[in-house]
């Protein structure tokens, strides 16, 4: 039976883990952070994503997975970890592999000549072969021979939400740094993939998955921007998008308060940064999407003063997630409450306000905040929110960022 060692175990290589585990294959599951490995050795999860605490429960209890904080020996290694950018001093924002080149190098102590490296993190293009530089390095410098590891990259493409359907259901590319290792790639991931995968060369495929994100990024862009043409014309964007929808053509995705989450926000700037002078729309797509949340806040400042309070309906990136990293609601909700305003955020998927907000900012229910805020803000269209209406408000003030008090 074959073996796999999987790097990261977070919102991707938790679930990509668990599924090899089910499908009876052994994995090591490997994660830096050592009360993660206890969480999942103890067959609980840390992080919440429908249905992944009973494929991880079952991969634990199956036998097959394992955690650890240090790899060991396997057939295939798959690399899932963090790829943010640091910004420099000029506003610039510059990929940081740092974690890639860490799990990189510390597969040097286990791998053996046949092993199939896989790196699945978003990344810059050229980022596999940098896999491959750093894991010869590594290897060079403890005498041994660099021959006869295969590596690739498979982007991974599960939206947050609905991650256990499409690690199945969607599509993947894989692209080797060789054939042989493209072919290898794809048999690995026919394990449990029921879609089609299609073999490209590494570069490609490292493009692919950056130009995905990129093409709805500009897309969120277009209709954020149209939001803040109509707020200036007095036209209910809302009306106007569902309208011109109506064009056999036309797509128009939502408004919302800005772009979250630690994927559509980032991964075009490693477009931007690898060819600055050809990605323009790139480069404004985000600069348009980042400026959202402003315009929020002046929406917010018009209607109510400092001293008010102002409910804060959802703080998560995005509808029915818990995951509140590069959240526009969250960026918006610390704003309002240094700048005097008394926040009662309402968050159906968190027990604990974060650090951000923590001794600045109430953290109370639905009901408490209608009750007591003289300005209502819906940042997230979560289910919970769903069934609220003009007439619960009582005419206080209202901001929707969604779209969807009516
Ligand atoms: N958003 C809008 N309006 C929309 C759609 C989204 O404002 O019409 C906002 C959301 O509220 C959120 C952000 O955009 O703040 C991103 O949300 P999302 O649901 O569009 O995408 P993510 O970031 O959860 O997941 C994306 C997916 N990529 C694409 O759809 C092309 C997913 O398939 C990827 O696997 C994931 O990035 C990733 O890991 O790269």
């Amino acid at each position: 039976m074959s073996s796999l060692c999987v790097l990261g175990l977070g919102y991707i290589g938790l679930p990509t883990a668990s599924i090899f585990a089910t499908k009876g294959r052994s994995v090591l599951g490997v994660d830096i952070a050592p009360e993660v490995v206890a969480t999942i050795n103890s067959g609980r999860i840390h992080i919440q994503e429908p249905d992944l605490d009973v494929l991880v429960r079952a991969a634990v209890q199956s036998g097959n997975l394992r955690a650890a904080t240090a790899p060991a020996a396997a057939d295939t290694f798959i690399i899932a970890v963090p790829t943010p950018f640091t910004v420099d001093a000029a506003g610039g924002r510059r990929p940081d592999l740092s974690f890639v080149e860490a799990a990189a190098r510390s597969l040097a102590a286990v791998v053996a000549p046949g092993n199939l490296i896989v790196l699945e993190s978003t990344s810059p293009v050229g980022t596999t072969e940098k896999v491959k530089a750093w894991i010869e390095d590594e290897l060079r410098q403890r005498g041994r021979a660099v021959d006869g590891l295969l590596y690739a990259h498979c982007p991974e493409r599960i939206l947050p939400g609905q991650m256990l359907k499409e690690l199945i259901a969607n599509d993947r590319i894989v692209g080797g740094l060789t054939p042989e290792a493209s072919a290898r790639a794809k048999a690995l991931y026919e394990i449990f993939c029921a879609a089609q995968i299609f073999v490209t060369d590494a570069r490609t495929a490292e493009l692919a998955k950056l130009t995905e994100n990129a093409f709805r990024d500009v897309n969120i862009a277009f209709a954020n921007e149209l939001s803040m043409i109509c707020d200036r014309l007095g036209v209910d964007v809302w009306e106007l998008i569902r309208l011109a929808n109506r064009h056999p053509r036309v797509k128009i995705l939502q408004p919302g308060p800005g772009v979250g989450g630690h994927c559509i926000a980032v991964d075009p700037w490693f477009i931007v940064d690898a060819a600055p002078a050809e990605a323009r729309l790139l480069r404004t797509a985000r600069e348009v999407n980042d400026a959202k949340p402003g315009h929020v806040l002046a929406r917010i400042r018009a209607q109510v003063a400092p001293g008010a309070a102002v409910a804060c309906l959802g703080l998560a990136f995005k509808a029915n997630v818990d995951d509140l990293r590069e959240s526009p609601a969250l960026d918006i909700a610390v704003h309002l409450a240094a700048e005097g305003y008394r926040v009662l955020a309402v968050e159906p998927h968190i027990t604990t306000l974060p650090v951000a907000l923590a001794g600045r900012a109430e953290l109370v229910d639905l009901p408490a905040a209608l009750a007591r805020a003289d300005a209502i803000v819906l940042l997230v269209d979560h289910r919970a929110f769903g069934s609220l209406t003009l007439a619960d408000l009582a005419g206080k003030a209202l901001i929707d960022t969604r779209g969807q008090i009516r």
